[in-house]
């Protein structure tokens, strides 16, 4: 006999729809106050950044170019600022154009253990964290999740860059493919500051064929994967876009296929997005991410 699904904070027809389409949008799931007190964290962390002794380090989507200096790769454990490349003049050497807080694209990647607020997400019981994230793990028929990195996603007003289709388990391998994405949009996200889109039902046919890897003798490449179903389908096919209000959380399937565009708008998108794996998957020391030394941060603490 089947085991009994989990109870939960989704319904039936949720769960089913994430199985079926690789996402789901939940709006309301951060209360009006939270959603301020966590973008009020994201200015001040901004306000700690000295760019007088960054190494200017830029985040670079897509295949090519990735990021892997040693600033990037030691980020797992602290909280790094990447720069958005079209901050940067296209000069020799790069000029930024921004002042620092107006050029950083991502913060990350240990906001959920060294940022209080942030960090509340992953607890029960914070007020105005509508979807408590362990009963959601446990409902996705995780057995130890674990939270291997977070991040705010910053997409500036004007010069915030595309995000090429990928899958998120391209960067954050367990094998078998286990990763799940929480994405909160912290402020309104449109087609015209760079929402989300989808390809649904891609996570049951596009296949994990490479992942990001430290490359001996230092920085990153994309190296063989493994894992999901055999390639295939149109990768080409037809992404649904989604436009969310700020507080809404967007599940997103570690196969899935997914993308968002650039910011031509004056308005800016923040997010904060962090990720969970299956602990008991394994995890090797090819990943580009490696954990602490107390390991990835379990989601189910009982
Ligand atoms: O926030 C974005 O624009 C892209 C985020 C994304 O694709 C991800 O976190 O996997």
């Amino acid at each position: 006999m089947a085991a009994a699904p989990s109870p939960g904070p989704l319904t039936p027809a949720q769960l089913a729809a994430f199985h079926r389409d690789g996402y789901l949008l939940l709006p309301g799931a951060l209360s009006p106050p939270l959603i301020t007190s966590l973008l009020a964290e994201t200015t001040r962390l901004l306000s700690t950044l000295d760019i007088t002794t960054h190494p200017l380090t830029q985040f670079h989507a897509g295949d090519t170019n990735h990021v892997g200096d040693a600033y990037f790769l030691s980020s797992a454990t602290n909280i790094s600022f990447f720069l958005e490349p079209s901050a940067f003049s296209p000069t020799d050497p790069p000029v930024l154009l921004h002042p620092p807080a107006r050029a950083v694209n991502k913060i990350g990647h240990y906001l959920h253990a060294l940022s209080p607020p942030f960090a509340s997400l992953l607890a029960s019981g914070t007020v105005g964290n509508v979807v408590d994230v362990a009963a959601l793990a446990r409902q996705l028929s995780f057995r130890d999740p674990r939270c291997l990195q977070s991040m705010t996603i910053l997409k500036q007003p004007g010069i915030g860059g595309a995000v090429p289709a990928h899958q998120d388990s391209t960067f954050l391998y367990t094998n078998p493919p286990s990763a799940v994405g929480l994405w909160y949009a912290l402020e309104d996200a449109t087609r015209e500051n760079g929402c989300l889109s989808f390809l649904p039902g891609s996570h049951l046919w596009k296949g994990v064929e490479k992942r990001m890897v430290r490359k001996e003798g230092g920085g990153t490449e994309m190296g063989g994967g493994r894992g999901g179903a055999p390639g295939g389908g149109e990768e080409d096919g037809k992404y649904v876009m989604g436009e969310v209000e700020a507080g809404t959380l967007v599940l997103i399937h570690g196969n899935l296929l997914h993308k968002s565009e650039r910011n031509t708008s004056e308005k800016g998108r923040i997010a904060y997005t962090f990720h969970v794996i299956e602990g008991e998957e394994e995890y090797d020391e090819r990943n580009w991410l490696q954990p602490p030394e107390e390991g990835f941060t379990r989601v189910i603490r009982d």
